[in-house]
Protein backbone atom coordinates (compact mmCIF):
# COMPACT_ATOMS: atom_id res chain seq x y z
CA UNK A 1 0.00 0.00 0.00
CA UNK A 2 1.26 3.33 -0.92
CA UNK A 3 2.39 5.52 1.55
CA UNK A 4 1.55 8.88 -0.14
CA UNK A 5 -0.65 11.01 1.69
CA UNK A 6 -2.83 12.95 -0.12
CA UNK A 7 -3.63 16.74 1.34
CA UNK A 8 -6.79 18.11 1.71
CA UNK A 9 -7.07 21.43 -0.17
CA UNK A 10 -5.73 24.49 1.92
CA UNK A 11 -8.94 26.41 2.77
CA UNK A 12 -8.79 30.22 2.20
CA UNK A 13 -8.76 32.49 4.66
CA UNK A 14 -10.99 34.64 3.74
CA UNK A 15 -14.18 34.05 0.99
CA UNK A 16 -13.43 36.49 -1.69
CA UNK A 17 -16.58 38.18 -2.12
CA UNK A 18 -18.05 39.01 -5.93
CA UNK A 19 -19.03 42.85 -4.94
CA UNK A 20 -14.93 43.08 -3.32
CA UNK A 21 -13.84 42.37 -7.18
CA UNK A 22 -13.60 45.52 -9.42
CA UNK A 23 -15.93 45.31 -11.64
CA UNK A 24 -14.35 44.62 -15.69
CA UNK A 25 -16.47 47.35 -16.82
CA UNK A 26 -15.32 49.86 -14.20
CA UNK A 27 -12.88 52.19 -16.38
CA UNK A 28 -16.35 52.43 -18.53
CA UNK A 29 -18.75 52.99 -16.61
CA UNK A 30 -19.58 55.65 -14.05
CA UNK A 31 -19.46 53.15 -11.00
CA UNK A 32 -21.43 55.90 -8.84
CA UNK A 33 -24.27 55.70 -10.69
CA UNK A 34 -24.43 51.89 -10.48
CA UNK A 35 -26.99 49.93 -9.78
CA UNK A 36 -28.62 50.62 -12.61
CA UNK A 37 -32.77 51.26 -13.54
CA UNK A 38 -33.24 48.97 -16.17
CA UNK A 39 -34.94 45.51 -15.11
CA UNK A 40 -33.52 41.97 -15.15
CA UNK A 41 -33.45 40.29 -18.41
CA UNK A 42 -33.62 43.62 -20.43
CA UNK A 43 -31.42 44.00 -23.67
CA UNK A 44 -29.41 47.44 -22.51
CA UNK A 45 -27.16 45.78 -20.55
CA UNK A 46 -25.20 44.12 -23.54
CA UNK A 47 -25.78 46.95 -25.51
CA UNK A 48 -23.38 48.79 -23.38
CA UNK A 49 -21.10 46.17 -23.12
CA UNK A 50 -20.64 45.75 -26.82
CA UNK A 51 -20.64 49.54 -27.39
CA UNK A 52 -17.14 49.49 -24.83
CA UNK A 53 -16.12 46.34 -26.87
CA UNK A 54 -16.95 48.29 -30.14
CA UNK A 55 -14.92 51.41 -29.04
CA UNK A 56 -11.64 49.13 -27.43
CA UNK A 57 -11.50 47.34 -30.98
CA UNK A 58 -11.99 51.03 -32.59
CA UNK A 59 -9.51 52.13 -31.00
CA UNK A 60 -10.80 55.22 -29.65
CA UNK A 61 -9.40 56.84 -26.65
CA UNK A 62 -12.21 57.58 -24.29
CA UNK A 63 -11.52 61.49 -24.13
CA UNK A 64 -11.73 61.40 -28.31
CA UNK A 65 -15.32 59.97 -27.58
CA UNK A 66 -18.80 61.40 -26.44
CA UNK A 67 -22.28 59.64 -26.10
CA UNK A 68 -25.38 60.91 -26.06
CA UNK A 69 -28.91 59.91 -25.40
CA UNK A 70 -32.29 61.27 -25.78
CA UNK A 71 -34.94 60.06 -22.86
CA UNK A 72 -36.34 56.82 -22.16
CA UNK A 73 -34.95 53.65 -21.04
CA UNK A 74 -32.57 53.93 -23.51
CA UNK A 75 -31.39 56.98 -22.57
CA UNK A 76 -29.87 56.23 -20.09
CA UNK A 77 -27.06 54.71 -21.37
CA UNK A 78 -25.35 58.33 -21.89
CA UNK A 79 -25.36 58.71 -18.30
CA UNK A 80 -23.81 55.15 -16.59
CA UNK A 81 -20.94 55.45 -19.37
CA UNK A 82 -17.92 57.30 -18.37
CA UNK A 83 -17.15 59.72 -21.40
CA UNK A 84 -18.25 62.70 -21.96
CA UNK A 85 -21.47 61.99 -22.14
CA UNK A 86 -25.07 63.63 -22.32
CA UNK A 87 -29.25 63.20 -21.41
CA UNK A 88 -30.36 65.35 -23.63
CA UNK A 89 -34.14 65.56 -24.59
CA UNK A 90 -36.59 64.31 -26.43
CA UNK A 91 -36.16 63.32 -30.14
CA UNK A 92 -32.98 66.05 -29.85
CA UNK A 93 -30.39 63.76 -29.29
CA UNK A 94 -29.08 64.15 -32.96
CA UNK A 95 -29.50 67.89 -33.25
CA UNK A 96 -27.66 67.96 -30.06
CA UNK A 97 -24.57 65.23 -31.43
CA UNK A 98 -24.54 67.19 -34.73
CA UNK A 99 -23.48 70.65 -32.61
CA UNK A 100 -21.11 68.70 -30.62
CA UNK A 101 -19.42 66.76 -33.62
CA UNK A 102 -19.20 70.05 -35.51
CA UNK A 103 -17.50 72.24 -32.83
CA UNK A 104 -14.99 69.46 -32.69
CA UNK A 105 -14.31 67.85 -35.94
CA UNK A 106 -11.99 65.44 -33.44
CA UNK A 107 -14.21 64.08 -31.37
CA UNK A 108 -16.25 61.05 -32.42
CA UNK A 109 -19.92 61.71 -31.54
CA UNK A 110 -22.19 58.24 -30.56
CA UNK A 111 -26.18 58.27 -29.84
CA UNK A 112 -27.50 55.74 -28.60
CA UNK A 113 -31.49 56.17 -28.13
CA UNK A 114 -34.57 54.14 -28.31
CA UNK A 115 -37.09 53.53 -31.58
CA UNK A 116 -39.05 55.91 -30.14
CA UNK A 117 -37.08 58.80 -29.52
CA UNK A 118 -35.30 58.64 -32.69
CA UNK A 119 -37.79 57.75 -34.85
CA UNK A 120 -40.96 58.98 -33.29
CA UNK A 121 -40.61 62.87 -32.21
CA UNK A 122 -37.09 62.48 -33.18
CA UNK A 123 -37.64 61.23 -36.77
CA UNK A 124 -36.96 64.71 -38.63
CA UNK A 125 -33.76 65.34 -37.54
CA UNK A 126 -32.86 61.90 -38.24
CA UNK A 127 -33.52 62.03 -41.76
CA UNK A 128 -31.64 65.16 -42.48
CA UNK A 129 -28.47 63.83 -40.06
CA UNK A 130 -28.61 60.75 -42.65
CA UNK A 131 -29.26 63.28 -45.96
CA UNK A 132 -26.52 65.53 -44.82
CA UNK A 133 -24.13 62.45 -43.69
CA UNK A 134 -23.16 63.92 -40.91
CA UNK A 135 -20.22 62.00 -39.23
CA UNK A 136 -21.90 60.44 -36.35
CA UNK A 137 -22.72 57.19 -35.10
CA UNK A 138 -26.56 56.18 -33.96
CA UNK A 139 -27.03 52.57 -32.00
CA UNK A 140 -31.07 52.41 -31.98
CA UNK A 141 -32.25 50.11 -29.73
CA UNK A 142 -35.22 48.67 -30.70
CA UNK A 143 -37.64 47.39 -28.08
CA UNK A 144 -40.57 48.07 -30.50
CA UNK A 145 -42.55 49.80 -28.25
CA UNK A 146 -42.43 53.59 -25.64
CA UNK A 147 -41.34 51.36 -22.83
CA UNK A 148 -39.91 54.00 -20.11
CA UNK A 149 -43.43 55.87 -20.32
CA UNK A 150 -45.37 52.55 -19.67
CA UNK A 151 -45.42 51.21 -22.59
CA UNK A 152 -47.09 53.10 -25.22
CA UNK A 153 -47.20 52.40 -29.37
CA UNK A 154 -44.26 53.22 -31.37
CA UNK A 155 -43.19 54.24 -34.76
CA UNK A 156 -41.62 50.63 -34.96
CA UNK A 157 -44.39 48.37 -33.09
CA UNK A 158 -45.42 45.61 -35.80
CA UNK A 159 -48.98 44.83 -35.76
CA UNK A 160 -50.89 43.48 -34.03
CA UNK A 161 -48.40 43.54 -30.94
CA UNK A 162 -50.54 44.78 -28.02
CA UNK A 163 -49.28 48.29 -26.16
CA UNK A 164 -50.85 50.46 -24.46
CA UNK A 165 -52.23 53.07 -26.67
CA UNK A 166 -53.50 49.77 -29.11
CA UNK A 167 -55.42 47.45 -26.58
CA UNK A 168 -57.04 46.19 -29.10
CA UNK A 169 -53.68 45.51 -31.52
CA UNK A 170 -51.39 48.08 -33.18
CA UNK A 171 -52.52 48.67 -37.06
CA UNK A 172 -50.35 51.10 -38.28
CA UNK A 173 -47.78 50.03 -40.29
CA UNK A 174 -44.18 50.30 -38.56
CA UNK A 175 -41.07 51.93 -39.92
CA UNK A 176 -38.38 49.13 -41.55
CA UNK A 177 -35.36 50.79 -40.02
CA UNK A 178 -32.64 50.14 -41.97
CA UNK A 179 -34.81 51.08 -44.97
CA UNK A 180 -35.05 54.32 -43.71
CA UNK A 181 -31.75 55.26 -43.15
CA UNK A 182 -30.51 53.77 -46.50
CA UNK A 183 -32.84 55.57 -48.73
CA UNK A 184 -32.02 58.76 -46.32
CA UNK A 185 -28.24 58.13 -47.19
CA UNK A 186 -26.81 56.64 -44.23
CA UNK A 187 -23.65 54.84 -45.28
CA UNK A 188 -23.26 51.89 -42.75
CA UNK A 189 -26.18 50.18 -42.02
CA UNK A 190 -26.47 46.79 -39.72
CA UNK A 191 -29.21 45.14 -37.70
CA UNK A 192 -28.19 42.65 -34.64
CA UNK A 193 -30.27 41.81 -31.52
CA UNK A 194 -28.90 42.41 -28.16
CA UNK A 195 -27.52 38.14 -28.08
CA UNK A 196 -25.10 39.04 -30.57
CA UNK A 197 -22.48 40.50 -28.57
CA UNK A 198 -19.66 40.12 -31.35
CA UNK A 199 -21.35 41.16 -33.95
CA UNK A 200 -22.70 43.78 -32.36
CA UNK A 201 -19.51 45.31 -31.38
CA UNK A 202 -18.09 44.47 -34.62
CA UNK A 203 -20.80 46.51 -36.32
CA UNK A 204 -19.98 49.54 -33.58
CA UNK A 205 -16.19 49.40 -34.12
CA UNK A 206 -16.89 49.75 -38.20
CA UNK A 207 -19.69 52.21 -37.64
CA UNK A 208 -17.34 54.55 -35.27
CA UNK A 209 -14.36 54.43 -37.95
CA UNK A 210 -16.53 54.73 -40.86
CA UNK A 211 -16.82 58.83 -41.97
CA UNK A 212 -20.23 59.65 -42.27
CA UNK A 213 -23.75 58.72 -41.18
CA UNK A 214 -24.04 55.30 -39.88
CA UNK A 215 -26.87 53.19 -37.91
CA UNK A 216 -26.39 50.02 -36.09
CA UNK A 217 -29.93 49.04 -34.97
CA UNK A 218 -30.41 46.57 -31.73
CA UNK A 219 -33.57 44.48 -31.72
CA UNK A 220 -33.81 44.18 -27.85
CA UNK A 221 -36.43 42.41 -25.26
CA UNK A 222 -38.05 44.94 -23.26
CA UNK A 223 -39.26 41.79 -20.45
CA UNK A 224 -41.30 44.51 -18.48
CA UNK A 225 -43.63 46.42 -20.83
CA UNK A 226 -43.83 44.72 -24.29
CA UNK A 227 -43.27 40.62 -23.51
CA UNK A 228 -45.88 41.14 -20.42
CA UNK A 229 -48.25 42.82 -22.85
CA UNK A 230 -48.17 40.64 -25.17
CA UNK A 231 -47.92 37.36 -23.47
CA UNK A 232 -44.38 36.58 -24.54
CA UNK A 233 -42.42 35.04 -21.49
CA UNK A 234 -39.49 36.41 -19.68
CA UNK A 235 -36.86 38.78 -21.09
CA UNK A 236 -34.54 35.16 -21.59
CA UNK A 237 -37.58 34.03 -23.23
CA UNK A 238 -37.34 36.86 -26.21
CA UNK A 239 -33.89 36.00 -26.45
CA UNK A 240 -34.46 32.53 -26.92
CA UNK A 241 -36.81 33.46 -30.21
CA UNK A 242 -34.12 35.77 -31.61
CA UNK A 243 -32.17 32.96 -31.35
CA UNK A 244 -34.21 30.44 -33.00
CA UNK A 245 -35.54 33.44 -35.86
CA UNK A 246 -32.79 35.51 -36.48
CA UNK A 247 -31.57 34.92 -39.92
CA UNK A 248 -28.24 36.50 -40.33
CA UNK A 249 -28.27 38.08 -44.25
CA UNK A 250 -25.40 40.27 -44.43
CA UNK A 251 -26.03 42.73 -47.96
CA UNK A 252 -29.52 41.39 -47.62
CA UNK A 253 -31.47 44.65 -49.54
CA UNK A 254 -32.76 47.08 -46.66
CA UNK A 255 -35.84 46.98 -48.05
CA UNK A 256 -36.99 42.77 -47.63
CA UNK A 257 -35.92 43.66 -44.02
CA UNK A 258 -39.03 44.78 -42.30
CA UNK A 259 -39.64 43.22 -38.82
CA UNK A 260 -43.40 41.33 -38.54
CA UNK A 261 -44.62 40.44 -35.36
CA UNK A 262 -42.78 37.52 -33.49
CA UNK A 263 -41.86 35.92 -37.35
CA UNK A 264 -38.63 35.05 -37.91
CA UNK A 265 -36.47 38.90 -39.48
CA UNK A 266 -33.28 39.39 -40.96
CA UNK A 267 -30.14 40.92 -39.31
CA UNK A 268 -26.81 41.75 -40.54
CA UNK A 269 -24.78 44.04 -42.35
CA UNK A 270 -26.91 45.62 -45.36
CA UNK A 271 -25.06 49.22 -46.06
CA UNK A 272 -21.20 50.13 -46.42
CA UNK A 273 -20.83 52.50 -48.79
CA UNK A 274 -18.72 55.63 -50.07
CA UNK A 275 -20.49 59.08 -50.50
CA UNK A 276 -19.32 62.67 -49.38
CA UNK A 277 -19.54 63.34 -45.71
CA UNK A 278 -21.22 67.49 -44.80
CA UNK A 279 -17.75 68.37 -43.10
CA UNK A 280 -15.80 67.49 -46.36
CA UNK A 281 -18.68 69.08 -48.97
CA UNK A 282 -19.05 72.00 -46.75
CA UNK A 283 -15.13 72.03 -46.69
CA UNK A 284 -15.13 71.86 -50.56
CA UNK A 285 -17.50 74.50 -51.17
CA UNK A 286 -16.29 76.94 -48.95
CA UNK A 287 -12.55 76.67 -50.41
CA UNK A 288 -14.51 76.57 -53.71
CA UNK A 289 -16.04 80.41 -52.61
CA UNK A 290 -13.32 82.10 -50.37
CA UNK A 291 -10.27 80.48 -51.57
CA UNK A 292 -7.25 80.80 -48.69
CA UNK A 293 -9.43 82.86 -47.01
CA UNK A 294 -10.97 79.94 -45.94
CA UNK A 295 -9.78 78.56 -42.56
CA UNK A 296 -11.17 75.03 -41.80
CA UNK A 297 -12.16 74.69 -38.06
CA UNK A 298 -10.06 72.09 -37.42
CA UNK A 299 -11.59 71.31 -33.21
CA UNK A 300 -9.29 71.46 -30.04
CA UNK A 301 -7.15 69.11 -28.58
CA UNK A 302 -8.37 66.56 -26.08
CA UNK A 303 -6.09 66.80 -22.58
CA UNK A 304 -4.22 63.98 -23.48
CA UNK A 305 -2.67 65.56 -26.77
CA UNK A 306 -1.18 68.05 -25.26
C1 LIG B 1 -41.23 66.21 -24.87
C2 LIG B 1 -41.43 64.92 -24.14
N1 LIG B 1 -42.55 64.20 -24.37
C3 LIG B 1 -42.72 63.02 -23.76
C4 LIG B 1 -41.77 62.54 -22.89
C5 LIG B 1 -42.04 61.26 -22.18
N2 LIG B 1 -41.21 60.15 -22.58
C6 LIG B 1 -40.18 59.75 -21.81
S1 LIG B 1 -39.50 58.30 -22.32
C7 LIG B 1 -40.60 58.20 -23.62
C8 LIG B 1 -40.61 57.00 -24.53
C9 LIG B 1 -39.27 56.62 -25.02
O1 LIG B 1 -39.35 55.49 -25.86
P1 LIG B 1 -38.05 54.94 -26.51
O2 LIG B 1 -37.27 56.03 -27.10
O3 LIG B 1 -38.43 53.82 -27.42
O4 LIG B 1 -37.20 54.43 -25.26
P2 LIG B 1 -37.35 53.10 -24.37
O5 LIG B 1 -37.89 53.57 -23.06
O6 LIG B 1 -38.25 52.17 -25.09
O7 LIG B 1 -35.95 52.58 -24.29
C10 LIG B 1 -41.47 59.28 -23.62
C11 LIG B 1 -42.58 59.47 -24.59
C12 LIG B 1 -40.63 63.32 -22.66
N3 LIG B 1 -39.64 62.90 -21.85
N4 LIG B 1 -40.47 64.50 -23.30
S1 LIG C 1 -39.12 48.78 -19.01
FE1 LIG C 1 -38.40 47.49 -20.69
S2 LIG C 1 -36.84 48.70 -21.79
FE2 LIG C 1 -37.20 49.66 -19.76
S3 LIG C 1 -35.61 48.79 -18.44
FE3 LIG C 1 -37.45 47.54 -18.19
S4 LIG C 1 -37.20 45.87 -19.68
FE4 LIG C 1 -35.76 47.49 -20.26
MG1 LIG D 1 -38.38 51.76 -27.20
Amino acid sequence: MSDTVTKAPERLAEPIRAEDLPHPMEKWLRMDRIPHIWCPTCGLGTVVTALVEGIKEAQIEPDRLAVVSGIGCTGRVAGYMKFDSFHTTHGRALPFATGLRLSNPKMKVVVVSGDGDIFGIGGNHFIHAARRNMDLTVICVNNFIYAMTGGQVAPTTPGPANTSTTPFGAFEPPFNLPYLAESCGAVYVARWTSLDVRRMSHSIAKALLKPGFSLVEIIAPCSTLYARRNRLGSGLDLLKFYQQNAIIQNGAKTADVGIDFQRPFIVGEFVDAERPTWEELMRKQMKSVLGEKFIPHEGGECSSCE
